[in-house]
């Protein structure tokens, strides 16, 4: 049996850069699998959704979910430590996590999406990651089967005509905070990476490798880019900073971001599973007597 853990992902998939990332920093023996055609029945024996990354160990376990699969990693492998030992900061560094998986998420599909040229390039990318062996005709004939699968996925993640504005707004103000913020160190919490650097990181990678998004950060992101660099394989260079130098620069992503955005879209989400429509509609006008700007978001409302 092999000691290694497998990781099926592909580079185009923010969840599995974040966990391959994780393996690469605590230094865990494991192979990177491109999932595609030719080992479909080998994922599909293991995975219980179609969806990467998918982690086997190699007792045979499988893993799906990038925080289930870290959190599941982080009691075999607690060293070095991924979260700064005061509580306050591990939870703020877990809440960076939850808004780059639930909401920065968005950013890539709709910033790529700005123009046509760039609309097809990642469903184009992942089909050829996908098929690696078709000719032309073979290749051609997959795309509207990933088109149908992919395309009303933008709603889930909440990327539409209607947040578009939203968006990216909220992809400049992000960029301008971490440049401030990198400026002074290496990554999130300083000398070394979090759990909140690996989300994060992850979802501005793949924006990066896009045309529309990836120019705007060439312009107006150097040292975005260059954490980024450093967060494909990261390695520790120093210790966890106190709140009180974080907090200047780390500040405006919590309150900019995560409380203006990612709170109200959340608080609006648990009403709207715990309460159906009417729950939903609860949930945006608290949000707004709360003073929180509206998020419209296109995701289908349940049956009323
Ligand atoms: N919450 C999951 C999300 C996984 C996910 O959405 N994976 C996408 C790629 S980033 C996928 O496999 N999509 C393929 C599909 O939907 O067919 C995680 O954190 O791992």
């Amino acid at each position: 049996m092999s000691e290694m853990y497998r990781i099926y992902g592909m580079e185009l998939s923010p969840y599995s850069v974040k966990v391959r990332s994780y393996f690469r920093y605590k230094k865990i023996p494991h192979e990177w699998i491109v999932r595609n055609v030719s080992n479909m029945d080998e994922f599909n024996r293991h995975a219980k959704l179609p969806l990467v990354p998918l982690v086997v160990a190699p007792d045979g376990t499988a893993m799906q979910d990038s925080t289930p699969i870290i959190e599941s990693m982080e009691t075999r492998f607690p060293e070095p430590a991924l979260q700064p030992a005061d509580p306050a900061l591990a939870f703020i560094s877990a809440l960076i996590e939850e808004y780059a998986d639930e909401w920065a998420t968005s950013r890539c599909s709709t910033t790529a999406g700005s123009t046509r040229r760039t609309r097809s390039r990642r469903p184009t990318g992942s089909r050829r990651a996908m098929n690696p062996d078709l000719d032309e005709a073979g290749f051609a004939s997959t795309k509207e089967a990933v088109k149908g699968r992919m395309v009303p996925r933008l709603a889930l993640v909440g990327s539409s005509a209607v947040t578009k504005d939203v968006i990216e707004a909220s992809f400049h103000r992000q960029l301008a905070i971490l440049e401030a913020h990198l400026a002074a160190r290496p990554f999130l919490f300083g000398g070394r990476p979090a759990l909140g650097d690996l989300g994060l990181f992850a979802q501005l990678y793949e924006c990066s490798t896009d045309p529309t998004p990836g120019a705007i950060m060439r312009e107006r992101a150097p040292r975005t880019l260059a954490w980024i660099e450093r967060m494909l394989d990261p390695d520790a260079s120093g210790a966890f900073e106190p709140w009180d130098r974080l907090e200047a620069t780390l500040q405006p992503l919590l309150r900019d971001e995560i409380g203006a955005i990612l709170l109200p879209v959340d608080a609006r989400e648990h009403r709207r599973d715990s309460g159906g429509r009417e729950g939903r509609v609860h949930a945006r006008r608290q949000a707004l007597r709360a003073g929180a700007p509206e998020v419209p978001r296109e995701v289908a409302a349940p049956a009323a």
